[in-house]
């Protein structure tokens, strides 16, 4: 039997950028085009088989991904509930909105507060409205390479595409951080 691991990640950014559909897409595998609000704060478990990036041991990973209403004020009364434990994050922007990646800076701040600096992984949203966009991938990753080993992704929850992947390379970047600090 492969060991288990459960993972605590957390998403965060403004509201209307695409959060909880991208969290429909990774678990369901499905697109709502009606608008989806979230009360306050959503849990929703998924689980995946992943190869340690360090060790190269099979795991079973739970990941418990949280979902937060996009608003500020919100962040600033919720943010210790909603943070504390968080192991990794996912930032995501739309790039349709450009003002909404220079907002991750503050979302990032408050995370830090609570957790200190976790693995992030960058989403720009939306990127099948190609002709909206407002941010390219080299805006997004020129954001992120103010953090620590900046992974970013351009992503849509309507196609699915790259979806998947930045979930799991998020686990990833847990996993080997947390081997990182046991040496
Ligand atoms: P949030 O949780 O960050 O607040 P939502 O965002 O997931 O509620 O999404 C907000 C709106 O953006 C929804 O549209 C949703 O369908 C749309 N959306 C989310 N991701 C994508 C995407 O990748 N591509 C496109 N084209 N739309 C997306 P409505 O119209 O219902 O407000
Ligand atoms: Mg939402």
């Amino acid at each position: 039997m492969d060991p288990t691991i459960k993972l605590k990640i957390t998403l965060i950014g403004e509201g209307g950028i695409g959060k909880t559909s991208l969290i429909k897409r990774y678990v369901f595998d499905q697109f709502s085009d009606g608008y989806i609000t979230t009360i306050g704060t959503k849990v929703t478990k998924k689980e995946l088989k992943l190869r340690h990036p360090v060790t190269e041991e099979n795991y079973n990973v739970t990941m418990m991904i949280w979902d937060i209403m996009g608003q500020r004020g919100f962040r600033e009364i919720l943010k210790e509930a909603y943070f504390y434990g968080t192991q990794g994050a996912i930032a995501v922007c739309d790039v349709t909105k450009a003002q909404t990646l220079e907002r991750l800076e503050e979302w990032i701040q408050s995370l830090f507060q609570i957790t200190t600096d976790v693995p992030i992984v960058f989403m720009g949203n939306k990127c099948d409205l190609v002709d909206k966009a407002q941010l390219t991938y080299s805006d997004v990753k020129n954001f992120a390479s103010n953090y620590e080993e900046p992974t970013v992704f351009l992503t849509s929850a309507k196609t699915g595409i790259n979806v998947n992947l930045a979930f799991k390379t998020l686990a990833e970047k847990i996993l080997k951080k947390s081997a990182e600090q046991e040496e």
